[in-house]
């Protein structure tokens, strides 16, 4: 397979005051899902992940740890980096912003704003809050605290500003042109009319703390956090060497974040991007958030919801699954443990497991394992359901360029139904004794269903589709997804050599709890 067309997509580098938790895990599975995808249909993927070192609320964590910073984040980082191969998470970079590389870029990046004009020295006076790293106008703070509840502390230094004010027109013109560039549109409806209201220029460095990457020049200062972050978009790609990869993949094509920081992806970054005279990135969507059984989740409230518990209790795909289709992406989802269950239940179990199970049974005791070849015949009923299979890349294909990853798994779940239909009335059981071929035709339908299924299902779960695809003996060039459709079918009569199965194992068990019941 030619490899042409990169797809460059990123999710935010996360704070390293603390451990991941759910949130942090859910954001990088929805990009998992979506550069497995872009692979497995030819393009050349850059998904980059990694970690936020800088500013005064890592610092404070480090101080509180009793540890220096840079010690402090080479520790806590790792957290972040386990979490990857935990959750079986294909990135291509994990980014450091304590890293030299990044430095230097985000260095360039200052200079390159400074020489144009947009970067001021003045004084800062005003809220700060330091877990949002953010700063607020008086008249931005709900009874006295931030907008996300965060307390404030009054902030009087000299600082560097950047010029924001200046883009407000170009900014609105930018999503005007570029209607795609915001999503989902109510998010977007809310970016509009915050940038409508009118910009302030923006504070961009801070004086009364140093863990940060000092300012080019003035080493009083260390640039804003947010300035040094956004950048680490560009330094992944060797930005400021001119580098090979940036020529490829930039713009990108989609940064993901969660809502509460789409300001800065959808404001602040195309605003110093435009400054800098850069090519802006193609779209920004914004996800929910995730509750625990209706409660925010907090580490004061003691919720917090642990990935890599979740993984150990439920199962690394189940997780992964559960995440993926219980909530539609771009809304905020509960975490209720009942559900998770019912769906590894209903959706895995039942649905899928019992579907591959039943058909690869009936193969390896009917037929003697051998598989059988797709028929040359085809009753309405075969037809009605390969062709709902082999309609579903496009379907798919066009709901993940638009993040709706839970509508690409009900597409998917709707031909398993059909598929369950299907047996259910052709019933090939009852067929060895009466007509044995048609049984075999009837199996061989199932097993061309199941086998594009399972192709299509690799991005949410790859242990698990690499295992039914093992069993259904298809090669490892043959799966993906140039042998969707018809390219890929079971040859039968020219094929040399017939294919045997092994006795069929169950890929997705049931979730039995402790007291052994299933629910
Ligand atoms: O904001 N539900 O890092 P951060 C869903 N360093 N997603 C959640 C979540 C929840 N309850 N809680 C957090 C930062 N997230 C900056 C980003 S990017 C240049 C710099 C996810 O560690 C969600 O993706 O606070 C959110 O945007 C991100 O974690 C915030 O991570």
């Amino acid at each position: 397979m030619t490899m042409t067309k990169p797809y460059y997509l990123t999710t935010p580098i996360y704070y390293v005051n603390d451990k991941p938790h759910i949130g942090h895990a859910y954001t990088t599975l929805a990009c998992d899902l979506l550069a497995r995808f872009k692979r497995l249909d030819g393009f050349d993927v850059m998904f980059l992940t990694g970690t936020d070192e800088h500013g005064q609320k890592v610092q404070e964590a480090a101080d509180k740890a009793g540890i220096d910073p840079r010690s402090f984040t080479d520790s806590v980082s790792q957290n972040f980096r386990h979490l990857l191969g935990v959750m079986n998470f294909s990135n291509d970079q994990f980014i450091r912003t304590t890293e030299a590389r990044h430095y230097a870029s985000s260095q360039a990046l200052w200079t390159r704003l400074q020489e144009r004009g947009h970067i001021r020295l003045d004084k800062y006076a005003g809220w700060y809050s330091v877990r949002d790293e953010a700063f607020f106008t008086e008249t931005e703070l709900v009874d006295g605290k931030a907008p996300t509840g965060a307390p404030v502390e009054w902030v009087e230094e000299p600082s560097y500003f950047f010029d924001l004010s200046k883009w407000q027109q170009p900014l609105l013109d930018f999503y005007e042109e570029n209607p795609n560039f915001i999503a989902p549109e109510g998010r977007k409806k809310e970016v509009i009319s915050f940038v409508s209201g009118g910009l302030k220029d923006l504070s961009v460095s801070r004086t009364t703390f140093d863990w940060g990457v000092p300012v080019p020049g003035d080493d009083g200062h260390v640039m804003y956090v947010w300035l040094d972050a956004l950048t680490n978009y560009l330094t992944a790609l060797d930005w400021h060497e001119d580098g090979d990869d940036f020529k490829k993949f930039w713009p990108a094509n989609l940064h993901v974040v969660g809502k509460d920081i789409l300001r800065f992806h959808a404001v602040y970054w195309p605003a110093f991007l435009m400054a800098a005279e850069l090519p802006l990135p193609a779209r920004v969507f914004a996800h929910g958030w995730w509750t625990n059984e209706g409660e925010k989740i907090s580490k004061s409230l003691g919720n917090v919801i642990d990935p890599l518990k979740l993984v150990e209790e439920y199962g690394l795909d189940q997780t992964r699954y559960f995440l993926m289709r219980e909530v539609p992406f771009g809304r905020d989802g509960d975490f209720v443990p009942d559900q998770m269950i019912q769906r590894i239940n209903s959706d895995l179990a039942n649905d899928i497991g019992n579907l591959a199970q039943r058909t690869l049974s009936l193969v390896f005791k009917n037929l003697d394992g051998q598989m059988p070849a797709f028929p040359k015949q085809l009753q309405p009923e075969d037809v009605a359901l390969i062709k709902a299979t082999d309609s579903l890349l496009d379907a798919v294909r066009s709901e993940m360029d638009k993040q709706a990853f839970h509508e690409v798994l009900r597409l998917i779940w709707d031909v398993i139904t059909k598929a369950n239909r299907y047996i259910d009335q052709a019933a090939p059981w009852a067929l060895k004794k009466t007509d044995p071929a048609r049984m075999a035709d009837v199996l061989a339908i199932l097993l061309e269903t199941i086998r594009q299924v399972a192709i299509l299902i690799q991005p949410v779960m790859p242990g698990s589709a690499a295992r039914l695809l093992d069993q259904l003996l298809i090669e490892e060039g043959m799966r993906d997804f140039t042998s969707l459709g018809s390219a890929g079918r079971m040859q039968g009569d020219n094929d040399t050599s017939p294919k045997t199965i092994s006795k069929p194992e169950g890929v997705f068990p049931r979730y039995v709890d402790e007291s052994g019941e299933g629910a």
